[in-house]
């Protein structure tokens, strides 16, 4: 597949993928909270593509799409949230907590912005190693007011670590907006203060996350150091599904659904002489069958035995 359409398909598979968790999280079926990421998709998608798969990522809660990106396969991710056996962690926690090392993905933790401080430990171990690969760690703006990000940002500063701070700027920390969470505008503006750059880009332009990231991975594994990456953006739904976000305006909401990603990229790939029409059914009929694949493989998985929850607690003794 050429690479416009590999990116049109990734954008396509995660808004899919997440519209699917949804819907399926109002049937009843999903077993734990569903964070969607609905309008964010071009921050991820961008972020992600160029890595490699020793680069590790460091997702949170509303970056599923990240582990679509980075090449885990839709039927057990989707085991994975459904609680089956045949996901990541077979059963033992929901999609929020697991990770896959051999894809190069890091499995979140609880508290927010915990992973930034591991991020820089991965970062650390291939500067140590002299080896070219790059840490990508993904957080809210509300994240960024935790005290791990000042000392994983302070340490990678320091250290000149191959570290990639990517802050998903979509304006509300749940219910908090931005201007209750910080006195300042930019995210980024605080790179400076860690002795690396930051940057401001539209998270909603597919291409200018695709630049910043990219330039940034390539300045890390040439050794430069980190760099923060501040993508505004906005989450269409509420914090989690059983959040109605009544503490926005409609207008607001609006307004940035009219910024549409991936409608943005749809116009570009007419640009390009793309059958427009054509393009978004065949693309759409696509995805579909590829989440509705996930959705009978987990459906059908079988469920973890009582007894396995206590396995892998514990190193076994040598
Ligand atoms: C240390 C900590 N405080 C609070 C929470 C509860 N919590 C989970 S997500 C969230 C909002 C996070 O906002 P932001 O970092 O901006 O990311 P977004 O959800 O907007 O993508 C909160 C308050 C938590 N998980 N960890």
């Amino acid at each position: 597949m050429d690479k416009p359409l590999e990116l049109y398909y990734y954008l396509r598979l995660v808004r899919e993928f997440e519209d699917r968790l949804s819907k399926m999280h109002h049937q009843g079926k999903i077993p734990g909270g569903v964070y969607s990421g609905l309008g964010q998709e071009a921050l991820i998608v961008g972020s992600v593509y160029g890595l490699k798969k020793e680069d590790i990522i460091f997702p949170l809660h509303r970056d599923l799409g990240a582990f679509l990106v980075k090449g885990l396969d839709p039927n057990t991710l989707m085991a994975q949230i459904l609680g089956k056996k045949t996901g990541m962690s077979g059963g033992r926690d929901s999609f929020l907590h697991a990770g896959l090392l051999e894809l190069g993905i890091f499995g979140a933790s609880s508290m927010l912005a915990a992973t930034l401080p591991v991020a820089c430990g991965a970062a650390l171990k291939f500067k140590m190693k002299k080896e070219p690969y790059v840490a990508v760690s993904f957080f809210g703006e509300g994240a960024s007011s935790r005290g791990e990000v000042h000392e994983a940002m302070n340490f990678a500063g320091v250290q000149r670590l191959p570290v990639v701070f990517i802050c998903e700027n979509n304006f509300y920390a749940f219910s908090t907006p931005q201007s209750l969470e910080m006195a300042i505008e930019d995210v980024a503006d605080r790179a400076a203060g860690y002795g690396f750059k930051g940057h401001v880009c539209s998270g909603n332009d597919l291409f200018a996350v695709m630049h910043e990231v990219g330039d940034a991975v390539e300045f890390a594994r040439a050794g430069g150091g980190p760099t923060l990456i501040e993508c505004k953006t906005y989450r269409w739904s509420g914090h989690s599904e059983h959040d109605p976000a009544k503490y926005r305006e409609k207008e607001e909401l609006i307004e940035w659904e009219s910024r549409d990603p991936i409608q943005r990229f749809e116009f570009y790939l007419q640009k390009k002489g793309h059958d427009l029409p054509k393009l978004i059914e065949e693309t759409g009929a696509k995805v579909k069958a590829v989440v509705d694949e996930a959705v009978k493989y987990a459906e059908n998985s079988p469920e973890p035995e009582g007894p396995e929850a206590m396995e892998g607690l514990y190193a076994t003794p040598v």
